[in-house]
């Protein structure tokens, strides 16, 4: 049995997906306030601790050494520097500092400074988040006992597409990494990336694979593909926005009590397009003008959107900080 939804199949998911827009939108609106605040969204900060040179061939992505980028690969920076910028993103009112590393899975030798920058930024009152590739049991279980609350893995696209997305590692392999996360007591976040030339059936079965998983993600991040020059996927067709928001709806309904996450893509969307993404029951964004390395919007564009659509950031919840208290 799943915490929200047990057992979607794909043909209720199809016959949501399908409605009209005005009816899809209202339901997934009275199912979000049954759930949430509708005026609160929840802000988080992306760091990439380690850029470049990676060994997975990901066909969006600038940061994979198969893509030919121009992008240099950096080592796994100073646990000194990340805290440094996570005390910059909590004063910014970050409640959750998300750690990303390019890396088909971290190796030994790195995970006392992982552990090092998850209990630095914990002790600053901040939720903690990584993403860094796959996990075996060992490590999650230092990661765990470090106090990391949330582990960003993504399944991207459906079972049938995946291949044409990634071939270095299999969509099995996702779920593997999900299932050893959730059972050491992590926070799972999981969700995918719209726009790469997959069809509504895609997207469709990749929702109903997430909310079908043991326990539905704690956290789902859908992105719109930023497309990454020297990718296969660098001149793909833009996806209709009205296909996006359907998606971020069904996620809503689908998942009732999961933060669905606007990430990715924002620096590309109009703010009513944004504000419709609200509607639909997104409630979370990554804050700051850099993602990983691609481009989102600056602070006070954010600030001034959420003052136009009275929105108010979200508090972490019981979260104290250890730094402010000594
Ligand atoms: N290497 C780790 C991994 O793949 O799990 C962590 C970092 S990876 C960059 C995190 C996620 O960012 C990917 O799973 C993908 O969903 C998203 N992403 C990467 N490049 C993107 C792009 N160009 N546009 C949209 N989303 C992207
Ligand atoms: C997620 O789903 N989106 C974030 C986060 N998880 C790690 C990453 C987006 C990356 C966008 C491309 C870049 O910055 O390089
Ligand atoms: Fe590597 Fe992650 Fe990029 Fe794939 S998405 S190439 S695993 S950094």
């Amino acid at each position: 049995m799943t915490k929200d939804s047990p057992n979607w199949t794909r043909e209720a998911a199809q016959k949501l997906h399908d409605m009209p827009l005005m009816d899809l939108l209202n339901q997934a609106q009275t199912v979000h306030r049954a759930n949430f605040d509708p005026n609160e969204v929840q802000m988080s900060k992306l760091l990439s601790i380690k850029t470049g040179g990676c060994a997975e061939d990901c066909a969006y992505c600038s940061q994979s050494a198969r893509n030919g980028s121009k992008l240099s690969a950096s080592k796994l920076i100073e646990v000194e520097r990340v805290l440094s910028e996570a005390r910059k993103a909590r004063e910014a009112g970050a409640t959750r500092y998300c750690m990303g590393a390019a890396w088909r899975e971290p190796k030994t030798r790195d995970m006392d400074a992982l552990v090092a920058m998850v209990e630095g930024v914990k002790a600053m009152g901040m939720e903690t988040c990584m993403t860094l590739g796959m996990l075996d049991d060992t490590q999650v279980v230092q990661l765990r006992d470090a106090g990391l609350d949330y582990y960003n893995h993504n399944i991207d696209t459906s079972e049938r597409y995946y291949s044409k997305v990634i071939t270095t590692r299999t969509f099995g392999d996702r779920i593997d990494t999900l299932n050893r996360v959730r059972e050491a007591g992590i926070k799972v976040c999981s969700g995918g990336i719209l726009g790469m030339g997959e069809e509504d059936a895609d997207r469709i079965d990749m929702l109903v694979t997430l909310a079908n998983l043991p326990e539905a993600p704690d956290s789902v991040p859908i992105n719109m593909l930023m497309p990454q020059a020297d990718t296969p996927l660098a001149d793909v067709e833009p996806l209709d926005p009205i296909a996006f928001v359907r998606i971020i709806a069904l996620a809503r309904i689908m998942m009732p009590t999961s933060h669905v996450r606007l990430s990715a893509g924002r620096s590309e969307m109009s703010d009513e397009m944004q504000a419709m993404c609200f509607f639909a029951g997104a409630n979370s964004i990554f804050v700051g003008d850099t993602l990983l390395t691609a481009e989102n919007p600056e602070e006070d564009t954010d600030m001034a959107l959420f003052a136009k659509l009275g929105i108010r950031p979200m508090r972490a919840e019981g979260h104290t900080c250890k730094e402010a208290a000594e």
